[in-house]
C-alpha cells in the first residue's frame, strides 16, 4: 500500500507563530495587513526583494492545517513532508533565531502529530521538515541542540535550511559540527533558495516574479550546492542525505561542464576525491520541473554518476530507472496558486502529468517518484 500513496515534499507552510512574528514587521519580510472599504481585512506577503504591487495577496491557505489537507484532498496527495517557507529565521538577530527555531519546531510537531492517519496505512497526513538558526553569530552549541531536538520530534524527518549558512554560505568549514550531527542523526536537508542573483541581472523591463522565481531560485540553489561539493562536504560526510529544490536547478545540465572546470583547474583539481558527477548521484532531487523532459534528463545525469561510483558503466533503459529512484514529487504549495479559478492547481497538474509522460521510466519508477521514493528516504512507516 505504501509504496502507491502521493506524497508531496515540497509543500510550505508560514505556521502561525511565524506569520505573526511577519505581521509584526515593517520591512521585508513582513505581512502588510489593511482593512478595505467592505470591512474585510486585506493581507499582503513582502518577502522579495522588489515585490511587485505592493505585496501578494495570502491568507489561510498559507498557515492553516485545514487548508492544507484540503489542498491535499483536492490533488489525491496522501502524504505532504511540510517546511517553513522563505526567508526562514535569516534576518533574526541570533538570540531570536535561536528560540524562535525551538518553538517553530515544536509548533510544526504538533501540526503534524495532529493530523489525521491515512485509512489504509497507518502513517499521518502530515510530517515535516524543521528549521535550524543558521544566522550570522549563532553558536555551534545552539545549532546542535537544534539538530537534537528535531531528531527527537518524532513527526519532523529532515530539515530545511537556505543557501547562507552562518553567513559564509554552505561551504563554510563552520559547518562541519552541523554535518556531522545532522548525518548521525540521519536527517534529510532540504536546501531551498530564497535570494536567487543579483537583480541587475534582470535589466530594466516589468517582468514581475518571472526571472528571480524561474532563473534566480534555480540558479542559487545550483551556485550553492556547488560551493558545497566543492568544498568537500560529500567527501567528509558521505552518509549526508541532501534534497534539493526544483530539481537541482541548473546542475544536471552543468555537471559535466563542472567536472571539466575542476580536472583544468590547479587549486581545485586535486582537492576533491571523486570527479563531480560522482556526487550527483549522491543528491536526491525534487521532481518540481514541471516537463517530462527535464525530469527524463535529470534521472538520466543522476543514473550516470553510478558510473563514477563504481567504475561500472549504467547504459539502456536501466538508467532512467536508476536516476528516477532519487526523485520525489512536490508542488511548491502554496506557492503558484492559479490566476483563475479552477478545480485543480496547475502547478500540481504539471507536475504529475510530467511525471506520467517521462519516456523510458516504467509505472514502478513513476510510483516511486509519485511516493515510493518519500516512503523510503523519510522514512514513513508509523
Ligand atoms: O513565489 C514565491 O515567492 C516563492 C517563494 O518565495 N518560495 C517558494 O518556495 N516558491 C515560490
Amino acid at each position: 500500500m505504501a509504496s502507491k500513496l502521493l506524497v508531496d515534499i515540497h509543500t510550505h507552510v508560514y505556521l502561525p507563530r511565524y506569520a505573526s512574528l511577519l505581521r509584526s514587521r515593517t520591512s521585508v519580510p513582513f505581512i502588510r495587513s489593511s482593512t478595505s472599504r467592505d470591512g474585510k481585512l486585506d493581507e499582503r506577503l513582502l518577502i522579495l526583494d522588489h515585490e511587485p504591487s505592493g505585496g501578494r495577496p495570502v491568507g489561510p491557505q498559507y498557515w492553516d492545517r485545514d487548508e492544507k489537507l484540503q489542498f491535499m484532498d483536492k490533488h489525491g496527495i496522501d502524504v505532504s513532508v511540510v517546511s517553513t517557507a522563505n526567508p526562514w529565521l535569516d534576518f533574526l538577530p541570533a538570540s531570536q533565531a535561536s528560540t524562535l527555531a525551538k518553538e517553530l519546531n515544536e509548533d510544526l510537531e504538533q501540526y503534524c502529530s495532529d493530523s489525521p492517519i491515512l485509512p489504509n496505512a497507518p502513517i499521518k497526513r502530515l510530517y515535516g521538515f524543521g528549521l535550524l538558526p543558521l544566522v550570522p553569530e549563532i553558536t555551534t552549541k545552539s545549532l546542535l541542540d537544534t539538530v537534537e531536538q528535531i531528531s527527537k520530534l518524532p513527526h519532523l524527518r529532515g530539515l530545511i535550511i537556505g543557501t547562507q549558512g552562518v553567513g559564509k554560505g554552505l561551504d563554510d568549514e563552520a559547518l562541519d559540527p552541523v554535518w556531522t550531527a545532522i548525518e548521525a542523526a540521519g536527517l534529510v536537508v532540504f536546501i531551498h533558495p530564497h535570494y536567487g542573483v543579483d537583480n541587475k541581472a534582470w535589466g530594466d523591463k516589468d517582468n514581475g516574479h518571472v526571472l528571480p522565481l524561474a532563473l534566480g531560485f534555480p540558479f542559487e540553489t545550483t551556485i550553492a550546492t556547488t560551493r558545497l561539493i566543492l568544498s568537500g562536504v560529500l567527501d567528509r560526510f558521505p552518509s549526508l542525505r541532501l534534497l534539493l529544490a526544483h530539481s537541482g536547478g541548473a546542475l544536471p545540465q552543468l555537471s559535466s561542464r563542472l567536472a571539466s572546470c575542476i580536472d583544468h583547474d590547479p587549486v581545485v583539481a586535486s582537492r576533491l576525491k571523486h570527479d563531480a558527477r560522482y556526487y550527483l548521484g549522491k543528491l536526491y532531487l525534487d521532481a518540481v520541473a514541471y516537463g517530462p523532459e527535464e525530469l527524463g534528463f535529470a534521472s538520466d545525469v543522476i543514473a550516470r554518476s553510478g558510473r563514477y561510483q563504481t567504475g561500472a558503466s549504467v547504459t539502456g533503459p536501466a538508467v532512467r530507472s536508476l536516476g528516477s529512484q532519487r526523485m520525489l514529487f512536490g508542488t511548491d504549495h502554496p506557492f503558484f496558486p492559479p490566476l483563475n479559478s479552477t478545480e485543480k492547481w496547475k502547478s500540481v497538474v504539471e507536475n504529475l502529468d510530467a511525471i506520467d509522460a517521462v519516456q523510458g521510466w516504467t509505472q514502478t519508477d513513476r510510483d516511486g517518484v509519485r511516493g515510493g521514493n518519500a516512503v523510503a528516504l523519510f522514512n514513513l512507516v508509523g
